[in-house]
């Protein structure tokens, strides 16, 4: 069995520092807790394993906590790993919930703390899915007194489904701004792919300059360039695929873009950018992709060959520079 686990991130509250005043002692609230579960993704009758967290705390000595589930769409098998010193787990999987009870025995937890590792097995159909919820009936402070925790609960949501993943392909890395020599730098998706069979409904692309399209196959003509004073910034292109199921993923991939003639990157057009026109001259591209990265620097007007067009355009912004 295979185990798939989201890498999202989940939500944290931003982090403060305990500040102590001498003069008057007053105390700003410490960071809240939260109770985290990550999305979970599985294929129709897998097993998925996905960490419950208490993040944030501070002096923990008592968790009581349930997890509650659609049991038509996932069970749970287990309940394992705790941090705590005592671990005790009712699982019931015909009303579907856990009640998840851990006892630290010290002078209590502190930080993240891992409650337990949830084992889901996918019961329900591909495509189905179900929230995962975390309610707290208890949270304590260790010690004497038990002052309670204030917590706020993260729920997640438990898929029969496995993500999409997205592979964008820039048929040239290197490009000039093309609105007046014109360079279309143009992208392919279409080798992104569902590793359980769904379609993809929606490649969504964002050029990292202000502007977007949609389509397995998109072209976009850059009419900007970042340089910050000694180089130039890239720009950050983004594909995001969606399944029919509608999860989503998402890959960045670099784009570079110099001001036109500038075919080394060195923010000035001058003798070094003809010489490397003509270093490469009749250069191909195989299969509309330039492989070697100075034959996409030498292609101009990203038109796959490098000749006399390319030339001109050197020629054309002589002596321009990108500051
Ligand atoms: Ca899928
Ligand atoms: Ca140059
Ligand atoms: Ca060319």
């Amino acid at each position: 069995m295979k185990a798939y686990i989201s890498v999202k991130k989940k939500k944290r509250m931003i982090v403060c520092m305990l500040f102590f005043s001498l003069a008057s002692m007053t105390t700003v609230p410490a960071s809240a807790t939260t109770i985290s579960i990550d999305n979970v993704f599985m294929k129709p009758g897998e097993d998925a394993v996905t960490p419950i967290m208490i993040n944030n705390v501070s002096n923990l000595g008592v968790a009581d906590i349930n997890l509650t589930f659609d049991p038509s769409v996932v069970h749970v098998l287990s309940a394992t790993s705790s941090d705590f010193d005592f671990f005790h787990a009712v699982i019931d999987n015909s009303t579907g919930v856990v009640r998840m009870g851990g006892i630290d025995y010290g002078d209590g937890l502190n930080g993240d703390i891992k409650l337990a590792e949830i084992t889901l097995k996918a019961v329900g159909n591909h495509g189905e899915a179900t929230t995962l919820g975390a309610k707290i009936n208890e949270l304590k402070e260790a010690g004497a007194i038990e002052t309670s925790i204030p917590a706020t609960e993260d729920n997640a949501t438990a898929f029969i489904n496995i993500p999409p993943v997205a592979i964008a392909i820039p048929m040239h890395s290197y490009n000039i701004v093309g609105n007046i020599y014109v360079c279309k730098a143009v992208f392919n998706g279409s080798n992104s792919y569902d590793p359980d069979g769904d379609a993809i409904t929606n490649y969504s692309w964002d050029f990292g300059d202000g502007y977007s399209d949609e389509g397995r196959m998109t072209e976009h003509i850059y009419s900007t360039y970042n340089y910050n004073g000694t180089g130039y910034e890239p720009f950050n292109l983004s594909l995001t695929v969606t399944d029919s199921g509608g999860l989503t993923n998402t890959t960045i991939t670099q784009i570079n873009v110099f001001i036109a003639g500038d075919a080394n990157g060195d923010g000035v057009v001058d003798i070094f950018d003809g010489v490397m026109v003509g270093l490469e001259w009749g250069e191909k591209c195989v299969d509309s992709t330039w492989t070697a990265a100075q034959s996409d620097k030498a292609d101009l007007n990203n038109d796959c060959v490098i000749d006399i067009f390319d030339g001109v355009i050197v020629g054309a912004n002589w002596e321009e520079v990108a500051w």
